[in-house]
C-alpha cells in the first residue's frame, strides 16, 4: 500500500475507533531504518524505540497548544542503501510528516539531511555518527549520540593505552560509517604513538574475508579493528579463528550489538572483543534505563540490540519541543528544539550549535558467555 493510502487508512481506523475526534492534532513521526536486509535486526530495534515512544504518548495523552494530540508513526525501510534512503525521505517529505527520527545508517542520514533540510523538517538521528551529518550547516539535523570523531579516537587511544597494542591492523567496509570510524581510529593509535601494520578494505555486504585477513596474519597483529557493522564483524570473527589469529578485536557501535555472539558463531574469546556504544547513562539515569529495557522486552519479547532506548529519547526530545512550541508546524517548534534540554532513559538531551549532543558519552564493552558486559563509560 502507498504511504498516504496507509495513513488515510490508519487515520480512519483511529477515528473509527473513536481515538481521533475532529478538534484532535495529529501528529506524523517519520522513522527510517534498514528493516530489511543483513542489518534488520538493529533497524527494527530502532524502529521498536520509535513505535514504543508513540505507543506511550498515545496512552498518556499529550495536548500541544491546548488540543489532544494524536500521534502517528510512518515507519519506513531504507535497507541501508543511501538511494533507498533518499527515495523513504522524499516519501515522508511528501507525506507532510512533522518530524523524522532516522535514519540509522550514516550511509543513508546524509544524503537524506538535505530532503529533509530543504523542506524544513527537523530530523534527529538516534545513531548515524559521521560527522559530517552535523557539519553542513543544516538547522534542522540533530543526533543522540556521540559521532566518530570521539568513538574512534577513544576507541584508537584505548587501544595503545589500555589493551597495549603494538602491532594493530585496520580494516573497514568503506561505508561512510565504517571508513570514518576506522579513519579516526588510527588517528587516535598514532596520536598516541602506536603503530599501524596494515590497512585492509571489504564491504558491507561482503561474506569471504580470506584474501585481507590472510594479508594481515603475515603482519602478526596484536589487535584488529574493524570499521563496519555487526552483520559483517561476526563472519570476519568466525574466519580469524579458522585462519589462526588470536588478536584481540575492536569495533564501534556497528559491532557493539546484542547479536554480535551468535552472529560469531561462538568464536569469541571472552575479553577479546573491545566495542563502544556512542552513548552511556551513568548515575541515576541507570535505573530509568534499566526500566526502559524491562519495559521494551515485555512488549516486543525480545532485548534491545543496541539504540532502540536512544531512539525512545529523539522521539520524545521531539515532542518535547512541540509542546514548548504549542504546536507541531516545523517551523515554529525547530527553535525549541534547537534549546531542548529533555531527561531521557539516556541520559539529557541537549544539543550543541551544530545540532550534536552536548556533553556526549560512550561506553566501552566486552563480551563474557556471549553477552555484553561494560567497561567504563567516557565523556
Ligand atoms: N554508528 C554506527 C551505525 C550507524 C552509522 O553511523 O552508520
Amino acid at each position: 500500500m502507498q504511504l498516504k493510502a496507509k495513513l488515510i487508512a490508519a487515520t480512519a481506523a483511529l477515528a473509527f475507533a473513536g481515538a481521533v475526534s475532529a478538534q484532535d492534532l495529529v501528529v506524523r513521526i517519520g522513522h527510517v531504518g534498514p528493516t530489511s536486509g543483513s542489518i534488520a535486526h538493529l533497524g527494527k530495534d530502532n524502529e521498536n524505540g520509535a513505535r514504543m515512544a508513540i505507543d506511550e504518548l498515545n496512552a498518556k495523552g499529550v495536548t500541544i497548544g491546548g488540543r489532544k494530540a494524536t500521534f502517528q508513526l510512518l515507519a519506513e525501510d531504507d535497507a541501508a542503501d543511501p538511494k533507498q534512503g533518499t527515495a523513504a525521505a522524499q516519501k515522508l517529505v511528501d507525506s507532510k510528516v512533522n518530524g523524522v527520527i532516522g535514519h540509522l545508517n550514516s550511509g543513508t542520514t546524509i544524503p537524506a539531511s538535505k530532503i529533509y533540510h530543504d523542506a524544513g523538517i527537523p530530523q534527529i538521528s538516534p545513531s548515524a555518527t559521521n560527522p559530517r551529518y552535523t557539519r553542513q550547516g543544516y538547522k534542522t539535523a540533530f543526533r543522540v549520540v556521540a559521532d566518530d570523531v570521539h568513538l574512534g579516537g577513544t576507541l584508537g587511544r584505548y587501544a595503545v593505552e589500555q589493551l597495549k597494542g603494538q602491532r594493530i591492523a585496520v580494516i573497514d567496509d568503506r561505508t561512510a560509517y565504517g571508513q570514518g570510524v576506522a579513519d579516526e581510529f588510527e588517528k587516535g593509535v598514532k596520536g598516541k604513538g602506536g603503530t599501524i601494520v596494515g590497512r585492509e578494505f571489504t564491504n558491507d555486504k561482503a561474506t569471504d574475508f580470506t584474501a585481507i585477513l590472510t594479508s594481515l596474519k603475515g603482519k602478526n597483529p596484536d589487535v584488529v579493528f574493524f570499521g563496519g557493522m555487526d552483520a559483517v564483524a561476526g563472519p570476519m570473527l568466525r574466519q580469524m579463528k579458522q585462519l589462526g589469529i588470536n588478536a584481540k578485536f575492536m569495533g564501534g557501535d556497528g559491532i557493539c550489538t546484542g547479536e554480535l555472539p551468535k552472529l560469531a558463531a561462538g568464536t569469541m574469546a571472552d575479553g577479546q572483543i573491545v566495542c563502544a556504544e556512542a552513548g552511556g547513562v551513568e548515575g541515576a539515569f541507570k535505573t530509568s534505563m534499566d526500566k526502559f529495557r524491562a519495559d521494551y522486552k515485555k512488549k516486543f519479547g525480545i532485548d534491545v540490540q543496541l539504540y532502540a532506548p536512544y531512539v525512545y529519547d529523539a522521539l520524545n526530545a521531539m515532542v518535547a519541543a512541540m509542546q514548548k512550541a504549542g504546536s507541531a508546524d516545523p517551523a515554529k517548534y525547530l527553535p525549541e528544539l534547537q534549546k531542548i534540554s529533555h531527561n531521557g532513559v539516556t541520559g539529557t538531551i541537549a544539543f550543541d550549535e551544530k545540532g550534536d549532543i552536548k556533553n556526549g558519552a560512550l561506553t566501552l564493552f566486552t563480551y563474557k558467555g556471549g553477552q555484553r558486559e561494560q567497561i567504563a563509560v567516557v565523556r
